[in-house]
């Protein structure tokens, strides 16, 4: 009985085992997904044109894709690991290359890349480098590789975001000069407690001027909280404050989709028993400021302050009256785009960073 027993019990292990097998083991070996290894990805970037090569182990075939910043995306699949992709915009995108067993099984590398498209300056209206009656008597074409000496950058957050709860931190990191360009660039960046970064050149101490036509020929950033400025102060602010000491600004501004992305400002401020100011704008019929070139000029004297956009005349201020004396004094430029702040509000989903603003030129003519 022992013997018996002893082999039912053999037996039973046995079949244990088998059905140990048949149970677990199969259909183990039927669904295991040995995902592929070592992906290694190469992206180059040729202007508008990215070529990526991917490699990897145990891979049955790639598929990339490429972000837009809209929220759009598209997607390529290839056997042997190539990818191309043209991009029409300026911008940064992300790239999701992926190395697949099946559909559903695959790994990833994940790139974040800047296209930055020639710009060119050719397109949009120009002005003259002469005048009847006038003389040129500073100019700055953005020529060389780096600024010029006339001007210096401003950096940090100012006090209270630059008077205006502004969210940007300006470095001297966001700008370039290439190409007979200056390009400020705004794009989302933490640092310290701000969440975007820019630039911010200023010629004060170093150029100043009273009255004269002052050309400037610039592509705007567009979306919403984008706060564009070719501006003025008076050379007197470090002693008598603002707003005493006047601000022209030459253009502002306030972007944001509809009419804002296409509407310019022009204004003056000033100190009468507190801040007063005076301002027009100036909309384009369509399309934005980014599509293309434009030149924004005043031309100021002893009497009046007159604002054009591409040689049309939109604003005229008097600046005869005695409480207007601001007018009258040493101003240096500024030239930033800010991010966020009282004015334009704080950008939404709908803006696109990074943002650029081109300078191709300022003129500055005086009779
Ligand atoms: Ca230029």
């Amino acid at each position: 009985m022992q013997t018996l027993s002893k082999m039912h019990s053999y037996i039973l292990i046995v079949l244990f085992i088998l059905i140990q097998f048949c149970s677990c083991n199969e259909p183990d070996n039927q669904f295991q997904i040995i995902l592929p290894s070592n992906l290694q990805v190469q992206i180059t970037i040729d202007k508008a044109d990215v070529n990526i090569i991917a490699t990897a182990e145990n891979v049955n075939f790639y598929s990339f894709v490429y972000e837009y910043n809209n929220g759009t995306s598209i997607t390529n699949e290839s056997n042997d690991g190539l990818s191309t992709n043209t991009f029409s915009e300026t911008g940064s995108y992300i790239i999701k290359t992926k190395a697949h067993t099946n559909y559903n099984s695959f790994i990833e590398h994940i790139d974040t890349i800047d296209i930055d498209l020639e710009v060119d300056s050719s397109v949009g209206f120009n002005s003259p480098l002469s005048y009847p009656g006038y003389t040129l008597v500073w100019q700055d074409e953005f020529n060389g590789n780096s600024l010029s000496s006339d001007w210096t950058l401003e950096t940090g957050t100012g006090n209270w975001g630059w008077g205006n709860n502004e969210l940007q931190y300006y470095t001297t990191q966001n700008h370039t000069i290439a190409d007979g360009m200056l390009k400020i660039t705004a794009k989302e960046q933490n640092i310290g407690a701000s969440a975007y970064t820019s630039t911010r050149i200023k010629t004060e101490g170093l150029k100043s001027f009273q009255y004269g036509r002052i050309d400037i020929r610039a592509k705007l950033p567009k979306g919403k909280g984008l706060w564009p400025a070719l501006w003025m102060l008076g050379e007197n602010i470090s002693s008598v404050g603002w707003p005493a000491c006047g601000e022209i600004d030459i253009m502002e501004m306030v972007g944001g989709t509809g009419t804002n992305d296409r509407t310019v400002h022009g204004t003056i401020h000033w100190d009468e028993n507190g801040h007063q100011f005076f301002g027009s704008s100036n909309a384009l019929s369509s399309g934005t400021y980014w599509d293309e070139f434009h030149v924004f000029s005043i031309i100021w004297d002893n009497q009046s302050i007159k604002w054009y956009r591409d040689d049309v005349l939109y604003n005229t201020a008097d600046i005869t009256p005695a409480n207007l004396s601001e007018f009258h004094e040493q101003f240096f430029l500024i030239f930033n785009v800010a991010v966020g702040g009282n004015w334009p509000g704080n950008p939404d989903a709908s803006t696109v960073f990074p943002q650029y603003m081109y300078v191709d030129y300022i003129r500055v003519f005086q009779p």
